[in-house]
Formats: C-alpha cells, structure tokens, sequence
C-alpha cells in the first residue's frame, strides 16, 4: 500500500515499491514541487520558491486556469492575473482515490477558490484534480466540470518545470520539428525548423497544435539518452521556456541566478485559443511524464 502523508499544508505520496519515488505536493495551488523517481529528482524548484501561500510556487507544475499568460481581450479573463487563479488557491485534499498505481486528488471550486481573484470570475465549476506515482512515471490529469447554467471560456496549462542536472547546454528538446510556433518575446509567429531544440539564449515560444500522438522529449545532445518524456492528452499546445541570465536575476524568488542552468520549462496546454465548455460539460485532459 503506498504510504501517504499529509500536514496541514502538504501531501507527500511514496511508492509502495520503491520508497524512494514520491511526490510532494503543497496543497495551495495543488502545486507538485517534487517528483523523485527512485531518489532522483525530476522538478527544478527555485531555492526561493515560497512554499508559504504568499505567491505561485517558482518551480515544479504550478496550474494555469483559467487564463494562460495576461489576458488583455476576454470580458473576464483580461481582469484575472498572470495565468489566472488555480495556482494562487488553496485546493481541498480528497485523498487516495486509486491504490495501484497510487493516486491522489484535490479539488477546486468557487467556494475555495482565492477570494479575491474569484471575484472576476462569475463561473460555478469543480476541478478534480489527480497526481498518478507510477513507478517510472507522473501523470497528472484534470478534469473540468462547468457547473454553471452559462458556457464559459479558459485555458489550462501544467507550468512543469523540469530538472536539468546535466545542465541545460547539453540538452535539446526532440518532437517540435514543422510546428507552428509564437515566440512571446519578438511577439513573431514562424515555423520551427529544428529537429534538435537547443537552449542557449532566453527562450519562451509556444508551439501551436502539435500533433498529441508527438512525445515530446529532452535528450542528451552527446548520447541522444532520453532525460525527460512527455505524452500529452487532449493538450495541443507546449510553451518552451527558459528565463536566461537576465530574466532569472530579474526574478526575486529565482534562486540560484544560475538556476537556468538547470531547468527547462515544457508546458503542455490549451491556449492558441480559448476552450469553451458548456454548461453542465466536463473538459479533461492530462500529462504523462516519464
Ligand atoms: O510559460 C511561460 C511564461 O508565460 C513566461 O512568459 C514567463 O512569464 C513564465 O510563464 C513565468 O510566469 P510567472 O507568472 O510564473 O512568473
């Protein structure tokens, strides 16, 4: 039976297999802030992180709903922050909900949303939210559920930030070739060409529509040995990010400044458009890390 443990703040989960793969997650923003596979680390997380529920977690699979990035045109969302309220609320602890491969789940809803931010967002809905240990794997799956009598409009994203012990100039990310892209710093739309991505500057580009039967992966450029995997369900786009030396030193909980180093952001998500979900619908979709 995996062993679970739970304060008031955090849950930590432990395969029962092999009790040095666990993942911990806080319960403000339901945020997965570690992720060990057989005692080794897969989440960067910011020697700064704050951990306190005082702002969104600097590192590991902070949640993006409803909005990803600063909506400036929907009638509600232009009126929430930053890639919305998931990841600035304390979500409810529902518990182990599978034994084998142990799963646990926590909820939001408008009752337990962040008060103020909820505010802007006249919505009734439940998001069950389940973190899947397997003994090689993470799966992170969502399920959306619109409560209310009216259609409403989001995105989701898992902000996952992935541990690069190797250090970031010895990787590239594999399965973005021919995809459309948007990088968020020319604001230019192109077409990427590489079948090897390799970070060695700031990158923060969306890839559009990428075909979800696409692992997307970061290899080792010297041995081509898989680092991270990534299967995505029901989730059509990937944010690419990597903040660089001047965007880590502008970030207070950015530590160490030389962290960029040793992450690298692959979000999976919907945001080249927003979905909408009808009343009384239910919007899944999910991650597969390996
Ligand atoms: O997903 C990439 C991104 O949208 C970047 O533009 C950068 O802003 C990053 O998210 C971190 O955003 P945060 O609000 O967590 O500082």
């Amino acid at each position: 039976m995996a062993s679970i443990k739970e304060t008031s703040s955090i849950v930590t989960l432990t395969h029962p297999d092999n009790k040095e793969t666990s993942v911990t997650i806080l319960k403000y923003g339901a945020t997965v802030y570690s992720w060990k596979r057989e005692g080794v680390e897969q989440l960067w997380l910011s020697s700064a992180a704050k951990l306190d529920g005082s702002k969104p977690v600097r590192g590991g699979i902070p949640l993006v709903f409803p909005a990803f990035g600063k909506n400036t045109t929907d009638k509600y969302l232009k009126d929430l922050p930053q890639h919305g309220f998931a990841r600035n609320s304390n979500w409810t602890f529902k518990g182990i909900v599978r034994s084998y491969p142990p799963t646990v789940q926590f909820e939001l809803n408008e009752g337990n949303a962040n008060r103020e931010l909820i505010k802007a967002w006249p919505y009734k809905f439940t998001i069950l939210y389940n973190i899947e240990l397997g003994y090689d794997h993470l799966k992170t799956s969502v399920d959306i559920r619109n409560e209310s009598d009216v259609p409403f409009d989001f995105n989701w994203l898992f902000h996952t930030y992935y541990n690069i012990q190797d250090s970031i100039e010895n990787v590239y990310v594999h399965g973005l070739e021919n995809q459309a892209t948007h990088d968020n710093i020319t604001g230019k739309a192109a077409v990427e060409k590489n079948a090897e991505v390799i970070i060695d500057r700031e990158v923060d580009r969306r890839y559009l529509n990428v075909d979800v039967k696409e692992n997307i992966t970061i290899l080792n450029k010297k041995t081509n040995q898989l680092v991270h995997g990534l299967i995505r369900e029901n989730l059509s786009d990937a944010v690419v990010w990597n903040p660089w030396i001047k965007k880590s030193a502008g970030m207070g909980d950015f530590e160490p400044k030389d962290g960029y180093k040793n992450m690298l952001c692959v979000e999976p998500g919907h945001i080249h458009d927003l979905v909408t979900l009808r009343a009384k619908q239910k919007w899944s979709a999910s991650q597969y890390m390996y």
